[in-house]
């Protein structure tokens, strides 16, 4: 599998969560209905590059580890509480053999100004970023160029 020296692949992500207060159907521990995503900002399929994404919840969820290995890369949940989300992507084996690892502060709670919760204006927090890939393999390059 021939590396290609001088050659970068860049693939631009956002990551983040959106939450929505649940209003009357709210109970103490499950107020906000969220869902933590990753996904490319330009609209590809993740899927090309992502083997897996794995997110770590806050040990007070039932089986914290979500391992997810299809595309939409996200999960959906229902809380009370703010924490920070670790999300770990694997990348197929001809594109590269480390991981990466981001955080994610999960917002429920709006912030004073824009007014207060409602049902209707959900919680967005987002996170762009890009994803480098320094001397890819040959397959690889040719992969992204035919996408
Ligand atoms: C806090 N440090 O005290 C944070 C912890 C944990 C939130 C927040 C669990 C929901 C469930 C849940 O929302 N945990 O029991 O399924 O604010």
């Amino acid at each position: 599998n021939k590396k290609l020296k001088d050659v970068e692949i860049s693939f631009p992500i956002v990551y983040g969560t959106i939450s929505f207060w649940l209003g009357k159907k709210a109970s103490e521990y499950h107020s906000h209905k969220w869902t933590v995503f990753i996904r490319s900002a330009t609209n590809e399929d993740l899927s090309v590059i992502v083997k897996r994404a794995v997110f770590q919840l806050h040990p007070s969820f039932t089986n914290p580890t979500r391992v997810i290995e299809q595309p939409p890369f996200e999960l959906s949940e229902t809380g009370w509480g703010e924490f920070e989300i670790a999300i770990t992507l694997y990348f197929h084996s001809d594109v590269c053999e480390k991981r990466v690892d981001l955080f994610h502060q999960l917002k429920l709670y709006p912030e004073e100004e824009a007014g207060p919760q409602s049902t209707k204006k959900p919680v967005v927090m987002e996170t762009y970023d890009e994803v480098v890939f320094t001397e890819p393999s040959e397959a690889f390059f040719l992969r992204v160029q035919n996408h």
